[in-house]
């Protein structure tokens, strides 16, 4: 798969037919530089004349002429000494890779500390979210908390709900029996912007507030039992984090039973990232991302939701006939085609594996389908192993382009029957004033040139 602009020139051997998205809005000029053969973007006229035309053999003929040199000739570095072991005792990507980042989107207003980065999802791989491209959504900055000064403390809005309240050290929550589980997390505002009609250019800037990481943790139900918990009069408990955003989200106690929501300590391996809350953060399966509190500091049991500031006046959903909607917290089934996507462009016609992500905050996915026509005919999609319940699952679909201007699009299906619903259904059931909950459908569009653009399609 091409990733980007050099790797044209360096990988066109491979055969590989996608340039990759510019990553900011600098796209037309390159997609000119392609175009007119530009010597600095592309060697020689040769592949210039092939990407004008769509031609592959003039494309091959070039990738050849380079391959014997790379091929032929001894390269730097096997005639070289090599970097000694722990010369980075913390790995970095390779420094080719500099271009696959999280981004702000130029389409939102930038607050200061309270905003959110994206995740680059048009060249990511499989199902999990390297740690540093994780998504980033702070009210009021990131903190890197002294581990060795944060407690987690629960107690009670009334002494009837637990019997022993607790401040926990992090040593103590170590010691506990620990679980690892793979999930998504999704802001709810993730394709918010598209509920206005205003298409953002990239699959990062319309899906990137989605991330995938493995969680290390003790289940919040272990701990609510060290407590004395009653589950019997306790129905819901309130979540806070010790930033200074005050966050705080009211979760119902059905969740914190089923085992499923961890105060977890690690991600992908280590511990948690300062941006993603170090060193503890609630993960909140299939529910929107507010709910996953970050430097987590308490959790207080009570019998009735707290309609605090960030579930009474933000993350409520307006409906059509004006009236606000409280509490939807579950991310229902959703899909995106991640490449080809937006500002993409195809080098050619013939095959690509078209790839992209599909999940559900209510279980697993089940079958994801792929039209090439703006829904009209569909086929089914490859599932890629492993599929999980409220994890990322990677889909695959074969399609040879037969340089025509045609529509990709993705439609999700969970296990519970949940269909993804396209934008006409969405909003006759949700009006066009939402900001949280987009999962419609999304659709690329790709013309003759070969780019590739967000449209929307009802
Ligand atoms: N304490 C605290 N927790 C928080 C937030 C915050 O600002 N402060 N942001 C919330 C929101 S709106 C989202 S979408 C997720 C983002 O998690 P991430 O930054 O790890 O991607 O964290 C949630 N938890
Ligand atoms: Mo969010």
């Amino acid at each position: 798969m091409q990733r980007d602009v050099e790797g044209i020139r360096d990988c066109a051997a491979d055969r590989a037919r996608i340039r990759k998205a510019p990553e900011n809005f600098l796209g037309a000029e390159e997609i000119a530089a392609v175009r007119s053969g530009r010597r600095d973007f592309l060697r020689g006229a040769l592949l210039a004349a092939a990407a004008a035309v769509g031609g592959g053999r003039a494309a091959a003929a070039e990738s050849a002429s380079q391959g014997e040199d790379v091929i032929l000739k001894p390269q730097p570095w096997s005639t070289s000494l090599g970097q000694p072991v722990a010369a980075t005792p913390y790995g970095m990507p390779s420094k080719y890779e500099n271009t696959l980042l999280r981004r702000q989107s130029p389409g939102l207003t930038q607050v200061a500390a309270a905003s959110v980065s994206f995740m680059p999802l048009q060249g990511m791989f499989g199902i999990i979210t390297p740690s540093g491209l994780h998504f980033e959504r702070h009210h009021q900055g990131w903190q890197d908390i002294d581990p060795s000064r944060h407690r987690f403390m629960i107690n009670g809005s009334s002494p009837e709900f637990i019997r022993k309240p607790k401040v926990y050290t992090m040593d103590d929550l170590m010691r506990f029996p620990s679980v690892s589980r793979m999930h998504f997390i999704e802001c709810g505002a993730n394709t918010g912007m598209e509920w206005g009609n205003v298409a953002v250019p990239t699959v990062q800037y319309t899906h990137g507030m989605l991330s995938c990481s493995e969680y290390t943790g003790v289940p919040l139900r272990t701990l609510l039992e060290d407590c004395g918990a009653d589950f019997k009069k306790a129905k819901f408990v309130l979540a806070e984090g010790a930033d200074g955003s005050s966050m705080t989200r009211t979760i119902p106690i059905e969740l914190v039973l089923s085992g499923e929501v961890l105060v977890a300590y690690g991600q992908n391996g280590e511990m948690l990232r300062p941006e993603n809350g170090y060193p503890l953060r609630l993960v909140v399966p299939g529910v929107q991302g507010v709910s996953w509190v970050k430097w987590l500091r308490r959790v207080k049991l009570g019998d009735m939701p707290w309609a605090t500031k960030d579930e009474a006046v933000h993350y409520i959903d307006l409906m059509p006939d004006g009236q606000h909607r409280q509490y939807t917290s579950i991310q229902e089934a959703k899909s995106v085609i991640t490449s080809p996507s937006g500002g993409q462009m195809l080098l050619d016609k013939g095959f690509y594996n078209v790839t992209g992500l599909a999940w559900s905050g209510r279980g697993k996915i089940k079958r994801v389908d792929v039209s090439f026509d703006g829904g009209v005919n569909w086929v089914e999609a490859n599932l890629q192993g492993p599929v999980l319940s409220k994890c990322l699952t990677r889909f695959n679909a074969p399609w040879n382009w037969d340089g025509k201007p045609a529509i990709l699009q993705s439609r999700a299906m969970d296990e519970t029957g949940f269909v993804q619903p396209t934008y006409g259904q969405l909003r006759e059931a949700r009006g066009r004033r939402s900001i949280y909950h987009n999962n419609a459908i999304q659709s690329w569009k790709v013309v003759e040139s070969g780019d590739v653009s967000n449209v929307q399609v009802l």
